[in-house]
């Protein structure tokens, strides 16, 4: 019999985002470099891609944030997923200094297919995912069917948020 690897892919989301390292350009400059690593990832293709988001940072201090949440269509399981996300901020310069930090790249697995999983490492879905303008309101640009997500928005409508307009830098094709 012949041997065959059938990888079952699911679709994650990641959300992106960044408010270190310089002005405006070099953010979306930033966002654009992750968005090209993200869609180099073994055994995985960017499904969609959000606007950019310019927003205020929640719970944190420094310059505004650039935002925005991408599909990977993948064959990575979550803990994989995480490592290589977190591989990618080390390769973008990030540093941890405390907690929610200014940062040169932020990437956040905000849901991996249908899984729910609870660990020091990685809870599934995120569990801000919802309180938080800059990651749910470009979520629902892109995956507007999700359940009960819509209904979450008023309760962020106070965050200072705007949606950019695409531009020849964004959203990024592969090719
Ligand atoms: N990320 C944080 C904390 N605060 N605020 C905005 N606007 N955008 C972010 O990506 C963000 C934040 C921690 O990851
Ligand atoms: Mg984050
Ligand atoms: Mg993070």
């Amino acid at each position: 019999m012949a041997t065959s690897r059938v990888t079952s892919r699911v679709t994650a989301h990641v959300g992106l985002g960044a408010n270190l390292g310089g002005d405006p350009a070099r953010l979306r400059a930033t966002l654009v470099s992750a968005w090209r690593a993200l869609a180099a990832l073994p055994d995985t293709t960017v499904q969609a891609t959000s606007s950019l988001w310019r927003s205020a940072p929640v719970d944190a201090t420094g310059p505004d944030y650039l935002n925005a949440v991408v599909a990977l269509h993948t064959g990575l399981a979550p803990l994989p997923l995480l490592h290589a996300l977190q591989a990618i901020e080390a390769a973008h310069g990030r540093e941890r200094p405390y907690r929610n930090a200014p940062r040169t790249l932020d990437l956040d697995l905000l849901r991996h297919g249908d899984s729910v999983m609870q660990t020091l490492e990685l809870t599934l879905p995120h569990p801000r995912l919802h309180q938080r303008g800059f990651v749910l309101r470009p979520l629902l640009e892109i995956a507007p069917d999700l359940p009960g997500l819509a209904a979450k928005q008023a309760a962020v409508a106070d965050q200072v948020l705007e949606r950019l307009p695409a531009a020849d830098d964004w959203p990024p094709s592969s090719h």
